[in-house]
């Protein structure tokens, strides 16, 4: 499959690497929009949350589990920090990889809508 975040989790394209466990990848963003913005990814496949069949949704803990560690390696756990899921057309999913932005290291603006 033609998929850049699985040639991520394999591997076969660089990464900035943030944290890694046998599910769970976490990579800098290539066009940070906050002092952090970490991109945390499942490494088996799924287009997006309404890919996640309701058995496996255990995966969606792992990767906030991940986002936890992460948060207190970094020390933005103290500062708070935001997490994002964008999910299709509309939420503006680019990648068909379910991702999850975590962004920290500012006062983050209030959403538009
Ligand atoms: O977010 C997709 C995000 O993926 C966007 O913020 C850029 C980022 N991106 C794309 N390619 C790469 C690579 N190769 N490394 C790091 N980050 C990358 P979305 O929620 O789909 O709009």
């Amino acid at each position: 499959m033609d998929c850049i975040f699985c040639k991520i989790a394999n591997g076969e394209i660089p990464s900035s690497k943030v944290y890694e466990d046998d599910k769970i990848l976490a990579f800098n963003d290539l066009n940070p929009v906050a002092p952090y913005h970490i991109l945390v990814i499942p490494k088996k496949h799924y287009a997006s949350i309404l890919d996640v069949p309701a058995e496996e949704m255990g995966i969606i803990a792992d990767i906030h589990n991940a986002i936890n560690t992460i948060a207190k390696e970094k020390g933005f756990d103290k500062t708070g920090f935001r997490i994002i899921n964008n999910c299709g057309e509309d939420g503006g999913q680019e990648v068909k990889h379910i991702h999850y932005h975590v962004l920290a290291g500012k006062k983050l603006p209030n959403y538009e809508a």
